[in-house]
């Protein structure tokens, strides 16, 4: 690779036990197919793909695990490696692209990155482009599925407080996380994300203001403190009629052409240095297109354009 590209990892993660259904574990291999690594090279990227995060022993049992959080010990593990291993990309100058898997992955991504951010006193700013809030604890859980509650780890709920083992761990705080695209929420989550400072786009905002508005704020927010943003991408942000291959499809999601908008504003800022592509289930995909999608997003992201010339910042068109 050439010293002056800048740099992408490419991380696979393929965790499938924090979801109901089986299937995600395939994701990072879909990803690959669909072409996510050509696509940056085409973009001027150096592409390190740095295989799959592999996952061979439990950690040790520290204490009884929390009730009402499925394969505890398992996503333990993975959360353990993953935020080591995403430390330390992060540490590398490479933007780290972490390819699911489950959405339980981002307690480990999120944590290894805003361990590096912290570090350098910028704080991060984490975007969840998500039908679901995953703001669920082991206390509010109607399922115990781990892919539920990432968010809320993150933001330092308590109910999971030794997932980490040695690891330190980061809050990220409700403050610098906005919910964007939400549609579904658990009755005892909507109660605990409405007592937290948390930034929400849902469905209902996206209609009324568009997602060019509404991202133009969540940017504004991380520029006026310095900051900088990980976007978590759970791929049923997207419309089913869009992104058919995932494990739980919820109508009335993010259409093509929002997300792409979505991607391009986030492009523009500057400000992206971390990314989690998840809950992509190749298993109930309809002949690869959720895959297709996903990549072509990526590609949005990191500087695909239509034209070379940039809608004005403002977004109020020139006069003639
Ligand atoms: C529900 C729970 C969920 C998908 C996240 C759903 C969580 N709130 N489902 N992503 N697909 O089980 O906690
Ligand atoms: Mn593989
Ligand atoms: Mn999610
Ligand atoms: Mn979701």
């Amino acid at each position: 690779s050439e010293p002056n590209k800048p740099l992408i990892a490419l991380l696979g993660v393929p965790i499938e036990i924090g979801a109901s259904q089986r299937g995600t574990l395939m994701g990072p291999d879909a990803l690959r197919t669909a072409g996510i690594g050509r696509v940056l090279d085409q973009l001027g990227f150096a592409v390190e793909d740095h295989g799959d995060l592999e996952m061979t022993a439990v950690a040790p049992s520290d204490g009884p695990a929390p009730a009402n959080a499925k394969f505890y010990d398992d996503i333990k593990a993975w959360i353990r490696a993953l935020s080591e291993h995403a430390f330390l990309l992060a540490r590398s100058g490479a933007v780290p692209i972490f390819m699911g898997g489950d959405h339980s992955l981002s307690m480990g991504s999120v944590n290894g990155v805003a361990r590096y951010w912290q570090e350098l006193n910028r704080p991060l700013f984490v975007l969840w482009l998500d039908a679901h809030a995953d703001y669920n604890t082991p206390d509010t859980t109607e399922t115990g599925n781990m892919h539920g509650m990432s968010a809320a780890f993150l933001c330092g709920e308590p109910g999971l407080d030794h997932l980490l083992g040695d690891q330190p761990r980061v809050s990220i705080g409700p403050d610098r996380l906005d919910l964007f695209g939400i549609r579904s929420i658990d009755p005892l989550e909507k109660k605990l994300v409405g007592e937290r400072p948390i930034a929400v786009a849902d469905m209902r905002a996206i209609d009324e203001f568009g997602v060019g508005v509404l991202i133009r704020r969540v940017i504004e927010k991380v520029k006026a403190h310095n900051g900088v943003l990980h976007v978590s991408f759970d791929v049923d942000f997207l419309d089913p009629a869009v992104a058919p291959g995932v494990g739980t499809t919820v109508p009335g999601g993010a259409t093509y052409r929002e997300a792409h908008l979505v991607m391009e504003l986030l492009h523009d800022c500057g400000l992206v240095r971390s990314v989690d592509i998840v809950e992509l289930n190749p298993f109930l995909d309809e002949r690869g297109r959720t895959a297709r999608v996903a990549v072509e997003l990526v590609g949005s992201l990191f500087g695909m354009q239509i034209t070379d010339r940039r809608t004005p910042s403002n977004a109020v068109l020139p006069d003639d």
